[in-house]
């Protein structure tokens, strides 16, 4: 099996997390690929052009991040982040609003690789906005979060993902979209978000972190 993706050690990747859970990272091979780079070869992998792209062991490839952790997930035979009774939805939400901070993240930086004077500002202030209501969401989920430290799934995956690419990525600070935003924290005004996230960083599998390095003396 092998991972295509873009290491960054202070970047918790959801999908190492979930192999990490499932025993089974030995068993993966890594591949760097960065899809801005003119010589990028994520195309071979993956014909939306993103990472994480994964080759599963039938030679058959997957993309999609979440997907790719599903089917990781699915050789967890102990503790599945995926849980498989009715909790699902609930987690499945959280999910996809952590992974959905991650994307508005992405996107409002891609834009402002533009000319300042180029900005579409609508369109980042749209994301802007999804990654703000985004955050007051899992806030109040990280209220019972904190209840159920010994539960862990896919939710809390990627919402951790998403909270540490805000801290390795902060296009919110540096776009300053809106008056004050240079001392934008989400920490700062998500206290149960906070909490939770300092807690979870001591779990092992949220620990482990890869860089670019890692790989490359592999
Ligand atoms: N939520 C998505 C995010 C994937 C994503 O947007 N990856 C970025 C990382 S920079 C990418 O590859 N972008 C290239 C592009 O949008 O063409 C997932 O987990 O698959």
């Amino acid at each position: 099996m092998k991972l295509i993706f873009t290491p960054n050690r202070e970047y918790i990747h959801k999908v190492l997390v979930v192999a990490h859970e499932a025993n089974i990272l030995e068993k993966i091979t890594l591949e760097i690929q960065v899809p801005f780079d003119e010589n990028t070869k994520i195309w071979n992998y993956n014909p939306l052009g993103k990472v994480p792209a994964f080759i599963k062991a039938d030679g058959k490839p997957l993309f999609g991040g979440l997907v790719i952790c599903e089917y990781l997930d699915s050789f967890n035979k102990t503790s599945p982040l995926f849980p498989n009774d009715k909790t699902i939805w609930d987690v499945k939400r959280q999910m996809i609003t952590g992974d959905g901070v991650f994307d508005a993240t992405t996107l409002i930086r891609v834009e402002s690789w533009r000319e300042k004077s180029d900005w579409n500002k609508e369109y980042m202030l749209r994301e802007r906005t999804k990654i703000m209501r985004a955050l007051k969401m899992l806030e109040r989920d990280a209220e019972e979060w904190l209840k159920e430290m010994n539960k862990f799934h896919i939710g809390h995956v990627a919402t951790a993902g998403a909270l540490s690419y805000l801290y390795l990525r902060n296009p919110i600070q540096d776009c300053k979209l809106v008056p004050d935003d240079e001392k934008f924290d989400w920490a700062k005004n998500h206290p149960n978000l906070s909490s939770w996230f300092n807690e979870i960083l001591e779990r092992p599998s949220i620990k482990f972190r890869i860089g670019k390095e890692d790989i490359t003396s592999r």
